[in-house]
C-alpha cells in the first residue's frame, strides 16, 4: 500500500514562531511566492530579493493519519529532497539527507503510529553546510562552495541562469506499507538484434520473505503479447529472475527521422502467499555503440544505432525552470515535441542541471530523441579526494543508473561537463588523480560495468584525443566563436569529430522580454536588461556580432529581432558546415535548446516556450535533406546532405535574383542523392551566372575569412541565391548571399500579404533575407527568407498578426 504525503504541509523559518501553508512537492522559494511574501523572482531585478534565503534554515511539517499499521515492512520514501536536511517522525530521528539526486527511504517500523503522525523535515542552508564541510575536510585545493554539495550546480547562478538556491522537498513523499514482496532493480537488457530476432534479458530482484509462488513476465508491443514464466533463483541478497527472451520480427526503436521509435512493455508480476505486485518497464529494442575508428583525421566519433551511422542533430538541454517543482508533465511533452518538430534527434542533458524527471525520458523515448546523459558535475573541481564525497556519489550513480537504464533514448553516459577540459586549460593541473577524476575515471566505469554495460561511457564532454577539446578525436565544445569573440564565419574552420556544444546568444521572444522587463527599462543598456543577460560581456558580444553581421537596431524591438536574426545566421553557418562535413563531423548539438527563466541566452526556445528565430531555422537546418550553397574558388556550388538511409531521386531548382526582384539565373536539375552522405550537385563559375557587373566595391576583411578578397564585384552584393529541393514531394529550401547582410546592397522587400482561414499568405515581389511576422502567438513558420514567384502560406495557429516587416527596415542605415 502506498500512502501519499504530498499536498498541503506547513513550514516556517527555523527560529520563527508562525507556520505558513506549504506545498509538497515544492520549495521554500515557491511557497513564499505563493504566499505573496516574495514577488516573482523573474520580473525586473527581483532575483536579488531571494539571495537572503540562502543562509536560512526552514522546517516543514506534515500531520497525517494512518488507519492500519499492521504490516511487516513500513517505509517512508522521499523521491527527492533539496538538499541538506534532518527528518523526524513523531520525534524519532530517522536520518539526514545531503544529496538532491538521491531517493531516500527510511524504515519507520518503530516510529509510525496508528492514528495521528507528525513528520518534520528540517532543511539546512546549503551555503552553511558547504562551509561546515570545508572546515572539517581541510584541503590544499580551494573547492568552490557549490562543489561540496550534491545539488544542481546551475542554481548557484550560471551564465544564463539566476542565482536561486532552491531548498525544499522537491519531489513526492509517501509511505510504503506491505508485507515484504517487492520487485526491484528491473532491467530489460538488449543482448542482440537482427531483422528476425531480438534477444533480451529481463532481470529483477524480488524481495520476499518466502520464495515467491508465481512470477510472470508479459511482453507487449501494442498488438501482440506473450507470457513467460521465468525461473526464480536465490542468492545471498534474496530472490531474483534473469530470463532470456526471444522476440521474433522485432520492431526496433529508431531515432527521429530514421523510423518509428517502437516501444515494448514488459510487465513483471510476482505473488507470495499474501501479496501480489506488478511492475512495468517500457523500453525499446535498439543497439548503440560509438564508432571510434582511426582515420586520416584522427579518430571517428559516430553514433551507430541498430547498425546504422547516425548524424546527431540537436541541442543541449538545461533545466526548464529555476524553480524546479513548477515543472509538470505537460512542460516536458511540449518541449520534447518541439525538439522533435525541429527535426532534432538528440538532446544532451548537461551536467550542471539535474538528472531529469521521468517525464523527460518518457517523452524522449516516445519521440525518438536520443539522450546524451551527463552525470551532474560541471565546470569545477570536486572533492573526491575525500571518501565521504565519493561514497555519497556512488549511491547517487547507482540510484540514477538503475532509474534510467531502461530508457532506450539514453545512448551515452558521460562523466561531467567540461571538467577535464578545465584541468588542462583553465586550472592547469593536467590530468590529476583526484579533483573529480577519481569519479570520472575509476568510480563511474566500475559502477557502469556492473549496472549498465549496454551503453558507451564517455569520461567528460568534451573529451578525446591528445587534448580534451581536440578536433581530432572525441567530442568538442566550439566556443572560440561567441565566447572567444571570433566571427561566426570561423565555424567553417572547425573540423571537430562531434560538436557537443557551440552556440550564439539572442534575446528571448519579444513578448517574453516585454513581460519581464518593465517598460522604462526596455533599453539596450538598462540595469534590468543587464540582469537578464548573465554572461560577463554578454551584451557587449551581442552588439559586436550585430554590428558585424547586419548593423545596429533602430529601437528596443528591433534589437530583439536583430539579435535573433544574427543568432540564426550564425548557427546556420555552423550547422551547414558540420552537416556538410559528415561523417568527419558526426554530430552538432547547439548550446542550448531551452531556458530556465526569461533571459538573453543561447536558447532557441525561451522560458515561456516561445520560439526564437533559431527555432524556426532549426527545422530547416536539421531536416532529413539539406541543400547547402557555397561560394568556393570562384564557383557557386550546391551540395545536398542526406540523412536518408536510402538513395533518393530529387529535383533541385536554383534561382538567382537581384534585390530589385529581377531574376538573373535559373536552373532545374534532377539529382540522385546517395544514402546517408553528402554530394555536390551543382558547380558553376560565377562568371556564368549573370551576376557580375564588372564594377568593384571594397569590403574590409580578415584574410583568413576572405571568400573572394577585399575587392568585390557589386553584382555579388546585389544578388541572392535560392535553392529548392524536392524529394518525395517534400520541399527543402535554402538561401545564400555572398556577404554578411551589412555589406549587401539590400533593399526593403516589396510584398503583399493577406489572411485566409487561419493562414497568412505572403507574396513577395522582390527577395528578402528575412521577413518577420509579428503576431500575438507563435505561428507555424517565421523569420523566413522570401523568393519572388513563391507564395508563402503559413498557418497562424489562431494568432493575430500585428505586422509583417522586412528585417532590413529595423536597421539603422
Ligand atoms: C558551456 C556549457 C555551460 C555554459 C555554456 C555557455 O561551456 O557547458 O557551462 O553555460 O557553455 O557559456
Amino acid at each position: 500500500m502506498k500512502i501519499s504525503l504530498d499536498g498541503k504541509w506547513k513550514f516556517r523559518e527555523v527560529g520563527q514562531n508562525e507556520y505558513y501553508e506549504a506545498s509538497v512537492p515544492g520549495c521554500v522559494q515557491l511557497d513564499l511566492i505563493n504566499l505573496g511574501k516574495l514577488p516573482d523572482p523573474f520580473y525586473a531585478t527581483n532575483e536579488v530579493l531571494f539571495y537572503d534565503l540562502e543562509e536560512k534554515d526552514f522546517e516543514y511539517v506534515k500531520e497525517f493519519d494512518v488507519d492500519n499499521v499492521d504490516f511487516q515492512v513500513k517505509k517512508l520514501v522521499f523521491e527527492g529532497i533539496d538538499t541538506v536536511s534532518e527528518i523526524y517522525l513523531n520525534d524519532h530521528y530517522l536520518g539526514k539527507t545531503d544529496n538532491m539526486f538521491l531517493k531516500y527511504e527510511f524504515d519507520v517500523s518503530l516510529a509510525l503510529k496508528k492514528g495521528k503522525n507528525i513528520l518534520k523535515v528540517v532543511l539546512h542552508s546549503p551555503i552553511k553546510e558547504a562551509e561546515r564541510l570545508k572546515s572539517i575536510y581541510q584541503s590544499s585545493y580551494s573547492y568552490p562552495q557549490r562543489s561540496w554539495i550534491r545539488k544542481s550546480q546551475y542554481s548557484y547562478g550560471w551564465d544564463w541562469g539566476p542565482r536561486i538556491l532552491q531548498i525544499g522537498i522537491w519531489k513526492s513523499v509517501y509511505l510504503e506499507l506491505h508485507n515484504g514482496l517487492e520487485i526491484q532493480d528491473k532491467f530489460v537488457k538488449v543482448e542482440s538484434i537482427s531483422d528476425e530476432l531480438a534477444i533480451v534479458r529481463v532481470f529483477a530482484k524480488i524481495n520476499c520473505f518466502e520464495k515467491p509462488s508465481e512470477v510472470e513476465i508479459e511482453v507487449f508491443d501494442g498488438s501482440f503479447s506473450m507470457k513467460i514464466f521465468p525461473e526464480v533463483y536465490k542468492s545471498k541478497e534474496g530472490y531474483f529472475i534473469d530470463e532470456r527472451i526471444e522476440i521474433e520480427n522485432p520492431k526496433l526503436w529508431w531515432p527521429n527521422g530514421y523510423g518509428e521509435p517502437s516501444l515494448y512493455e514488459f510487465k513483471i508480476t510476482a505473488k507470495s502467499s499474501n501479496e501480489f505486485q506488478e511492475r512495468k518497464v517500457t523500453t525499446g529494442l535498439r543497439t548503440v555503440r560509438i564508432i571510434k575508428e582511426k582515420d586520416e583525421y584522427g579518430e571517428s566519433f559516430i553514433f551507430e544505432i541498430n547498425g546504422q551511422k547516425i548524424f546527431a542533430k540537436g541541442a543541449n538541454w538545461i533545466p526548464a525552470d529555476s524553480i524546479l517543482p513548477r515543472l509538470k508533465e505537460d512542460d516536458y511533452k511540449e518541449l520534447i515535441k518541439m525538439a522533435k518538430d525541429a527535426s532534432m534527434n538528440m538532446l544532451r542533458v548537461w551536467g550542471g542541471g539535474i538528472y531529469e524527471y521521468d517525464w523527460f525520458y518518457d517523452e524522449c523515448d516516445k519521440n525518438g530523441i536520443m539522450v546524451w546523459q551527463d552525470f551532474m558535475f560541471a565546470c569545477s573541481i570536486y572533492p573526491d579526494e575525500f571518501d565521504f564525497f565519493v561514497e555519497n556519489f556512488k549511491e547517487e550513480a547507482e540510484y540514477q543508473i538503475k532509474r534510467l537504464r531502461n530508457h532506450p533514448c539514453i545512448v551515452l553516459w558521460c562523466g561531467n561537463n567540461e571538467n577535464n577540459w578545465g584541468f588542462v586549460d583553465w586550472w592547469h593541473i593536467s590530468d590529476p588523480e583526484f579533483l573529480g577524476n577519481r569519479i570520472y575515471k575509476k568510480v563511474l566505469p566500475e559502477i557502469l560495468a556492473k549496472l549498465d554495460p549496454t551503453r558507451p561511457y564517455h569520461i567528460s564532454s568534451p573529451y578525446g584525443g591528445d587534448h580534451p577539446n581536440s578536433e581530432k578525436a572525441g567530442d568538442k565544445h566550439t566556443w572560440d566563436i561567441w565566447a572567444g569573440w571570433k566571427d561566426y564565419i570561423y565555424y567553417k574552420h572547425d573540423n571537430a569529430r562531434f560538436v557537443s556544444e557551440f552556440g550564439f546568444q539572442a534575446a528571448a521572444h519579444l513578448d517574453t522580454m516585454k513581460k519581464y522587463i518593465p517598460l522604462k527599462d526596455q533599453t539596450i543598456f538598462s540595469k534590468t536588461l543587464r540582469m537578464h543577460e548573465k554572461q560577463e560581456e554578454g551584451l557587449e558580444r551581442l552588439i559586436r556580432y550585430m554590428a558585424g553581421s547586419v548593423g545596429l537596431p533602430k529601437d528596443f524591438d528591433s534589437f530583439v529581432y536583430l539579435s535573433q536574426f544574427v543568432q540564426k545566421e550564425a548557427i546556420k553557418t555552423a550547422v551547414e558546415h558540420y552537416r556538410k562535413n559528415k561523417f568527419r563531423t558526426a554530430g552538432a548539438l547547439y548550446w542550448q535548446l531551452n531556458d530556465c527563466w526569461p533571459v538573453i541566452s543561447w536558447s532557441s526556445i525561451d522560458y515561456l516556450k516561445r520560439r526564437k528565430a533559431l527555432y524556426y531555422e532549426s527545422k530547416r537546418l536539421f531536416a532529413k535533406f539539406l541543400p547547402v550553397v557555397e561560394y568556393e574558388d570562384g564557383k557557386l556550388k550546391v551540395y545536398v546532405v542526406s540523412d536518408d538511409l536510402k538513395t533518393k531521386q530529387g529535383k533541385l531548382s536554383i534561382t538567382i535574383w537581384n534585390f530589385d526582384g529581377q531574376k538573373l539565373y535559373e536552373k532545374d536539375l534532377a539529382v540522385e542523392i546517395p544514402k546517408n552522405s553528402v554530394i555536390e550537385v551543382f558547380s558553376e563559375k560565377v562568371e556564368n551566372l549573370n551576376i557580375l557587373k564588372g564594377e568593384w566595391l571594397y569590403i574590409p576583411k580578415h584574410v583568413e575569412t576572405a571568400v573572394i578578397g577585399d575587392k568585390i564585384d557589386r553584382g555579388l552584393l546585389e544578388s541572392i541565391v535560392f535553392v529548392s529541393l524536392f524529394v518525395d514531394e517534400v520541399e527543402y529550401e535554402n538561401y545564400f548571399v555572398f556577404e554578411k547582410p551589412i555589406n549587401l546592397e539590400l533593399k526593403p522587400c516589396q510584398f503583399e500579404y493577406r489572411i485566409e482561414d487561419d493562414h497568412i499568405i505572403i507574396k513577395p515581389k522582390t527577395p528578402a533575407i528575412c521577413l518577420i511576422i509579428e503576431a500575438d502567438k507563435d505561428v507555424e513558420d517565421n523569420f523566413i527568407f522570401a523568393r519572388p514567384e513563391k507564395e508563402y502560406k503559413i498557418r497562424l495557429n489562431d494568432a493575430k498578426v500585428n505586422r509583417v516587416c522586412d528585417l532590413v527596415e529595423l536597421v539603422i542605415r
